[in-house]
């Protein structure tokens, strides 16, 4: 090792699902490939609340005070509703470092482009577009110093707010066979925090044994609140998922969680993969569209080691369904819910409220369904949320105006008895939230069968 350290960080967020910081660890991974130390400072993954400093500063203040090696980088990774606590974390870095550069990088910036004409953004120095992003590269030159402007896809700030170097945005090529990068989960210090919602085993998470990972990135669907479609699909090449896959085994990961936007899309590929898995005995849990699952597939994923699968259930109305652009029966819905508990699979749906054509009925429809699936499961209640790069984001602007990037987003502790609620925009205000919210725990109370996550 060098005397050098990497500094990475996500905002306090007070998330919902304590899912685990990906692409930083990808960024933690090159770093220690070519012995540069890191410490990576994962605000998210605790419920810390972002209005109260005093809560996260002094995590701040703890690495600032062990790190004992030369500090060459400090980044960090935000989502869209991350992003006002970015700025204030940067802020707040800076206090305890002067001359900091920092880089900022994650999902907020796969659609954002003019990212530097926010006068709020001065305290960040520069800025990673989308996930077409070289790694290698990257590391490589923040540890030889070598120019950032040669990297693509990244775009640095001049002394002057407008004075920039020409955003560099690479397109996907499609053709292109990518290779799934090693991800070293040891680097995190402590995994116990990421249990997936009691998904993931106890055992698992207390003993440092859960990974997450993707194997597919995007989606080839287009529902109208969601990200995924708006930066192209990388299928990782499945060679290098396999040799992956048993490089955690190795590190000795007993759960995964495949955070593929939908696992069961390539069908081909889907079987290769899980006879791969089977011979791995680990358990693990994945989201799906719950109509891309059949009896076979929930066998075979079943026999894998499959012991959860999350579904986007999103509504039980069909205007609803057809306004998001899911139209998937109520029927499948409650066919392969059932189905999939009785192979013995744990199941957890999300459902959706405050979609702009929202009423009383489809409010009613919704319950219908979720009383109608006559099996145990988990429910995540989430509140239509507008981020950039979707198609919600376009009816919005028509609506309503540009999206407030910074502060436009919802604070209130309603919202985070949602998911996708707190940080979000949303076209309802908090008091609507707080009515939908008591309704949802009065149907709990009344029927056994659901437990709210
Ligand atoms: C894993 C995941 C999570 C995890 C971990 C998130 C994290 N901090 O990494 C958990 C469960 C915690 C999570 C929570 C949330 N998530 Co989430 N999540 C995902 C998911 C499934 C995969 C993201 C991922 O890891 N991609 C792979 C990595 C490699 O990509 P990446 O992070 O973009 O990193 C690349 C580059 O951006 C770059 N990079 C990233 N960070 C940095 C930093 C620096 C300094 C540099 C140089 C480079 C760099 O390097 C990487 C390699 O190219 C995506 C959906 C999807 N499949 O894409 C949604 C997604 C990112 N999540 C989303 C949302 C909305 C949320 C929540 C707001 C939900 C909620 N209300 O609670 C929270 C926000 C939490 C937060 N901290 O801000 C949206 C984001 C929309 C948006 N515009 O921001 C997505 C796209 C889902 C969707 N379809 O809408 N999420
Ligand atoms: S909600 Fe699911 S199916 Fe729809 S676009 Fe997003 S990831 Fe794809």
């Amino acid at each position: 090792m060098s005397n050098k350290v990497a500094l990475l960080f996500t905002p306090p967020f007070p998330s919902k699902f304590t899912g685990m910081p990906i692409g930083l660890l990808q960024l933690a991974t090159e770093f220690d490939r070519i012995g540069i130390e890191t410490v990576i400072c994962d605000l998210s993954s605790n419920d810390i609340n972002p209005d109260k400093p005093e809560e996260w500063n002094e995590d701040v203040d703890d690495i600032f005070n062990e790190v004992k090696n030369e500090i060459i980088f400090i980044g960090i990774s935000t989502s869209s509703p991350g992003l006002r606590d970015t700025i204030e974390l940067a802020k707040y870095i800076k206090t305890k470092k002067h001359d900091a550069i920092i880089g900022v990088g994650g999902s907020h910036f796969y659609s954002i482009h003019d990212f530097w004409n926010d006068k709020r953004t001065e305290v960040l120095d520069f800025v990673v577009y989308g996930r077409h992003f070289h790694i290698k590269d990257f590391v490589n030159a923040i540890a030889k110093g070598i120019d950032l402007s040669t990297i693509p896809n990244l775009s640095i700030r001049k002394s002057d707010i407008g004075k920039k170097f020409p955003k560099q945005i690479m397109d996907y090529d499609v053709d292109t066979k990518h290779e799934m990068p090693f991800i070293n989960f040891e680097l995190l210090k402590d995994r116990r925090n990421y249990r997936y919602e009691g998904t993931a085993p106890r055992w698992a998470s207390e003993e440092n044994q859960v990974a997450q990972i993707s194997t597919v990135l995007g989606c080839i669907f287009e529902c109208r609140f969601c990200v995924s479609r708006s930066n192209g699909v990388i299928k990782y090449d499945l060679d290098s998922v396999l040799k992956r896959l048993d490089e955690l085994t190795k590190q000795g990961v007993r759960f995964i969680f495949f955070d593929d936007p939908t696992f069961n899309l390539y069908c081909e590929r889907n079987r290769l993969l899980l006879r791969k898995i089977k011979q791995l005995d680990i358990e693990w849990g994945c989201q799906s569209r719950i109509d891309l699952v059949d009896k076979s597939k929930l066998r075979e994923m079943k026999e894998a080691g499959c012991t959860y699968i999350f579904y986007g259930v999103e509504s039980g109305a069909s205007k609803i369904k057809k306004y998001i652009g899911k139209e998937i029966p109520n029927s499948i819905i409650k066919n392969n819910v059932k189905m999939t508990k009785d192979l013995g699979i744990k199941v957890g749906i999300s459902v959706i409220f405050g979609v702009p054509n929202e009423s009383e009925s489809s409010i009613q429809q919704t319950f219908k369904l979720i009383n109608d699936i006559e099996v145990e499961m988990m429910l995540s209640p989430s509140f239509y949320a507008v981020y950039p790069g979707s198609r919600a984001e376009k009816d919005y602007q028509n609506e309503r105006g540009k999206l407030n990037y910074i502060e436009g987003y919802s604070r209130e502790k309603i919202w985070r008895e949602f998911d996708d609620g707190y940080g979000a925009c949303h076209y309802y205000p908090p008091e609507y939230a707080k009515q939908v919210f008591s309704r949802i725990k009065e149907l709990e109370k009344g029927n056994k069968k659901i437990t709210l996550i």
